[in-house]
């Protein structure tokens, strides 16, 4: 994929594939003791925060893979990272963390798009104008390169203050925007990518508090006047000065009854043991209470590589051992097996899942057609699918949704875009756009 394509946008590079030739290969889905297969069968994904420095990390990249259905990267879409000189964007670190994702059939969250921190020190000495106009350049450079291809979007993250006031955050774009800057920034949002989730983030937030409540507000204030808001995201970051609040499920079903969807997006509990593991069941309860609790993030794959490293937060020690807290989160989420211990029956790599691929032509002119493919999970649930489809050889695609596809000679692979999980007997569709060039027979799907 050459740079200038990519610089367009990636989801309309993965879109251009030219096919060719016929039949099918099998399509495959994940066992269902995982963290993400067992999110998959309550309706939910279970993500982690990634770090791109560690992808070449052979166990991390496997414990990433097999456990997880969603990833978030930790650092690399910050506004620093992705724009450290005002209009030069740098997707490299960001775009590796993509990449693995989408090669696994993983969705990704976006985070984050305005945040004070982790701001190159530019966009703090702009003026007014300048910086609304930096504002909306940068929302619109990162949700353009990546349109299509994110679930959800972090499009503001902790603009209000902690303590009492619930009064917003001092930072650039409130003390030069004023209020407006939040409303500005998912109306923006809305237009660059109308398909992704757009949620406001926040830490502090996880019960009814001042905080929580002043951002109840603001979201009550956007569903009242149309302002795009599609969902908010709580942090959960919790230790014993900021223990998993017993008003939290509450919380976030107040949240939901205002008609958008709730994440858990950057969960992580200090401690250890038994008691770590009953704090993770709760919010793991708390979410599963919640019909529009949509999915949990925890923020990190190992203990070691936690930005709270010393409290050891995650589900996987510093050796990528599954912590009691792992298995308390597997079983929470209703997940089966023997999961401290991989090899028994029931752990990863025993399952027999399986899907179907059906294949209907829904549009046909003397030119071309549009093909569709159905999958459907058999008796279990599934956290992704792998389908293949072969054309005829003089046949080429000109674009494909709700899908990712790969090319390699005339087969053209497709993965998962937002539609990886599928509970057992549901089913999604992905389509595409052939031109026949003189060949009208059907493609070979499986
Ligand atoms: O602070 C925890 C999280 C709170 N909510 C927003 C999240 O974006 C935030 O994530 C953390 C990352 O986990 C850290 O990895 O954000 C920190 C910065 O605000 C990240 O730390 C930074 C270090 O401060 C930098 O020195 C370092 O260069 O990580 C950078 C990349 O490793």
């Amino acid at each position: 994929m050459s740079m200038t394509v990519r610089s367009l946008t990636r989801a309309a590079t993965a879109g251009l594939v030219a096919a060719a030739a016929l039949t099918a290969a099998a399509h495959s889905a994940e066992a269902a003791d995982t963290l993400g297969s067992a999110a998959a069968g309550q309706g939910r994904y279970f993500g982690t925060a990634v770090a791109a420095n560690h992808l070449g990390e052979a166990d991390y990249t496997a414990t990433l893979d097999r456990e997880f259905s969603s990833v978030t990267p930790e650092n690399e879409m910050k506004w620093d990272a992705t724009e450290p000189s005002r209009g030069t964007f740098t997707f490299g670190s960001a775009d590796r963390i993509v990449d693995h994702a989408q090669s696994q059939g993983m969705d990704v969250r976006g985070h984050t798009l305005v945040w004070h921190s982790q701001l190159p020190s530019w966009v703090g000495s702009l003026g007014a104008s300048d910086l609304r106009t930096a504002m909306n350049a940068h929302i619109n450079g990162l949700m353009g390169h990546y349109k299509g291809e994110i679930h959800s979007w972090d499009v503001v993250n902790e603009a209000f203050q902690d303590g009492g006031s619930g009064a917003r955050r001092s930072s650039p774009f409130q003390d030069k925007l004023g209020n407006g800057f939040i409303e500005e920034a998912f109306r923006t949002a809305r237009a660059a990518d109308p398909a992704a989730k757009l949620c406001y983030n926040d830490y502090n937030t996880d019960g009814v508090n001042a905080k929580s409540n002043a951002v109840y507000d603001m979201v009550e204030d956007f569903k009242s006047r149309g302002v795009p808001i599609d969902c908010v995201g709580f942090q959960s970051h919790f230790n014993s000065n900021s223990p998993v609040p017993s008003d939290y499920r509450q919380n976030l079903q107040r949240f939901a009854d205002l008609g958008v969807d709730v994440q858990i997006t950057e969960l992580d509990i200090e401690g250890s043991g038994s008691a770590q593991a009953a704090d993770y069941t709760k919010v793991v309860e708390a979410c599963l209470a919640v019909s529009r609790c949509t999915g949990m993030t925890v923020w990190g794959v190992t203990d070691k590589y936690s930005w709270r490293s010393g409290g050891t937060p995650l589900l996987f020690d510093g050796n990528y051992q599954e912590k009691p807290a792992h298995d308390a989160v597997l079983s929470a989420l209703g997940g089966s097996g023997d999961p401290g211990d991989p090899g028994d029956p029931g752990d990863p790599g025993d399952g027999t899942l399986s899907c179907t691929a059906t294949y209907t032509r829904t549009a046909d002119w003397s030119s071309g057609y549009n093909g569709q493919v159905t999958i459907t999970a058999g008796d279990e649930p599934i956290s992704s699918w792998t389908t293949t489809v072969t054309l005829p050889a003089q046949q080429s695609v000109s674009s494909l949704w709700n899908g990712t596809p790969t090319r390699s000679g005339n087969v053209m692979t497709v993965r998962p875009s937002w539609n990886g999980t599928l509970a057992a007997g549901a089913s999604t569709s992905f389509g595409f756009t052939v031109a026949k060039n003189g060949s009208d027979a059907a493609p070979a799907v499986g």
